[in-house]
């Protein structure tokens, strides 16, 4: 897979960023804080919150703060060679400015500013690859996602098929179009989602951007390289692409009171394993209420810099 390849030969130690709507609830709804990963804080296992409601919350979301060179210079420091950062997680929430669905950070929020935009551009500017999450099957608050409300606007019945060419496909086609070259789409949780589906997602990527990772968690085997199961380093070599990927602290989403903060130390000692057995390194970070990524990520991606740094050949 020539192109692509090279992106995980040079690109062995990236930046995820998982960043939405949830990262300004922050795992604390109505008073009461839930423990776990915060981007699943709408779920009924968690807080349990309705589409209406959540849908609502997007005029409280304004993260005025966030600067997308800040971000691209720190992965930069950290020693980084591309930003992945999620377009759409479970929620539906669209980070970007999405024409087909208007449940976004551009027209749903105060904030009204593009922040995939300047991420790119940013990105593009500092040397750094960029590429796209996508929550393909699950979304939470659109008709006929896995997990989703089960009738549309109309009160109609609908299913998957309704979603996927409603607002899956339509969005996919935007974030492969609006933004540039991206380096990887990185698509999640395939579930049972029948592999037609899978395989026409695939097709859009391939067409708009030709040079692009599509990640191992598309499923049906159609991704381009294995992902590993999150926070999973192999004890043994293993043959191919392949990636794993960590967080910072504890939760993808920022969470109010996580501050579980991997050292420098034990950053590197991830790195080097997963780097040294032939893999793709991804460390994620999540971004505050306000936008910005938290000091003491920060201050450890950039101590684990240091070192790699005096280390060209990594
Ligand atoms: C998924 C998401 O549900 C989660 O919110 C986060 O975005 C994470 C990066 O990906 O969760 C998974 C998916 C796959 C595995 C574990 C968690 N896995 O294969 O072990």
């Amino acid at each position: 897979k020539g192109d692509m390849a090279a992106l995980f030969d040079d690109g062995n130690y990236s930046m995820f960023i998982h960043w939405g709507l949830y990262s300004n609830i922050a795992n604390k709804w109505k008073d009461t804080t839930y423990y776990g990963i915060s981007e699943w804080i709408m779920s009924p296992r968690r807080a349990g919150i309705s589409v209406e409601e959540y849908m609502a919350e997007a005029k409280n979301f304004n993260p005025v703060n966030f600067d997308a060179k800040a971000i691209a210079k720190l992965a930069k420091d950290a020693g980084m060679k591309y930003i992945v950062v999620t377009s759409k997680h479970h929620d539906g929430f669209a980070m970007y400015d999405s024409k087909s669905n208007n449940f976004n950070i551009v027209k749903a929020t105060p904030f009204g500013r593009d922040p995939m935009k300047e991420l790119a551009q940013a990105c593009k500017e500092a040397g750094l690859g960029f590429g796209f999450y996508y929550s393909h099957n699950q979304d939470w608050t659109f008709p006929g996602g896995n997990g989703g409300p089960k009738v549309n606007e109309k009160g109609e019945a609908v299913g998957f098929d309704y979603y996927f060419r409603e607002k899956c496909l339509p969005q996919v086609e935007e974030i492969t179009t609006q933004y540039g070259d991206i380096a990887m789409v990185w698509f999640d949780t395939p579930g049972n989602m029948e592999k037609k589906y899978v395989e026409e997602l695939v097709q859009v990527v391939r067409k708009n951007q030709p040079n692009a990772m599509i990640s191992g968690r598309a499923g049906h085997n159609l991704g381009d390289y294995l992902s590993l199961g999150d926070m999973n380093i192999p004890v043994k070599n293993v043959a191919g692409l392949w990636e794993t990927v960590d967080v910072t602290n504890d939760s993808w989403g920022y969470a109010w009171y996580d501050e579980n903060w991997k050292s420098p130390k034990r950053i590197l000692k991830s790195v080097i394993s997963t780097v040294a057995r032939g893999g793709t390194y991804m460390l994620n970070v999540g971004p505050k209420p306000d936008g910005t990524v938290p000091d003491e990520a920060q201050s450890a991606l950039r101590g684990a810099g240091e070192w790699i740094d005096s280390y060209p050949q990594l």
